[in-house]
């Protein structure tokens, strides 16, 4: 898969190609990260890529052409129908479901703002989406393009390992995940839930449904209400709720 990123800060996303599971996925050729700068597309001496916003109010507006051309350029290394998608607080936000659509493409460009924003015709001209990772306000969007690359990168066949991949399946049950606990058995008197270390697989799997079930009601309704639950969730949930009182 190719993901190509437009930005004035192109060294932020070499960040992420430098470790961990998305390291790995370009090192072993499963990814390739390509990046442009605005800067490099302006045709003037001082390399400008914003300039003050028509209609006054404060800050910079990131121009047209400069954009145009790194957007271009990146496409032009992408198949045809590549989805050009701009990371924006105006967006909509994102979700594990658009991660994996977009894994399931041949690659896309995402286009990380500056300043106070970006000239709204170079959204209507080369812009096919708009996506946010939340209610709030970043200072550029490459941090979000960076989340979105791994969130996409983890979802590809081969890039997570056998036990990884079956836990990423099991969490896109759309529930949150169940608690973790390791060495030691007891912490400052804290102490690992004695089903965990029965050995007994068939109850360490119910415990864990249950406490991502009791977890996702109490933290998480709206994803709930989303879910049709079995009759074995529900009866699950309830001793969750029974046993929390
Ligand atoms: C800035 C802004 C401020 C107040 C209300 C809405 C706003 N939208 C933007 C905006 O789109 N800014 C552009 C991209 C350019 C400045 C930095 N950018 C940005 C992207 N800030 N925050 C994001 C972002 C991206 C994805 N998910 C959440 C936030």
């Amino acid at each position: 898969m190719h993901i190509g990123v437009v930005s004035i800060f192109p060294e932020m996303i070499d960040c992420i190609a430098a470790y961990g599971v998305v390291g790995r996925a370009i090192e072993s050729g499963r990814v390739r990260l390509s990046s442009s700068d605005p800067r490099n597309h302006a045709k003037d001496a001082h390399r400008t890529v914003d300039d003050r916003p028509y209609g006054g109010g404060p800050g910079m507006v990131m121009k047209f052409e400069p954009l145009a051309a790194a957007v271009r350029e990146l496409r032009a290394g992408l198949p045809a129908g590549a989805k050009v998608i701009c990371l924006s607080p105006q967006g909509r936000v994102f979700g594990q479901a658009d991660a994996s659509r977009l894994a399931d493409s041949p690659g896309f460009v995402l286009v990380a703002g500056r300043y106070e924003g970006i000239d709204e015709r170079l959204i209507d001209s080369e812009v096919d989406e708009e996506l946010s990772l939340g209610d709030f306000v970043l200072s550029g969007g490459e941090l979000a393009a960076m989340a979105v690359i791994d969130a996409v990168t983890r979802l590809l066949p081969g890039v997570l390992g056998d036990a990884d991949s079956a836990r990423q399946d099991s969490f896109m049950d759309g529930l949150l995940d169940h608690p973790h606990y390791t060495r030691p058995e007891t912490v400052e008197g804290r102490r690992t839930p004695p089903v965990l270390l029965s050995g007994d697989h068939a109850k360490i799997m119910r415990w864990r449904q249950k406490q991502a079930l009791g977890r996702s009601f109490e933290r998480r309704p709206d994803l709930l209400e989303k879910l049709e639950l079995s009759a074995e969730q529900r009866e699950l949930l309830d001793e969750y709720l029974k046993e929390s009182i």
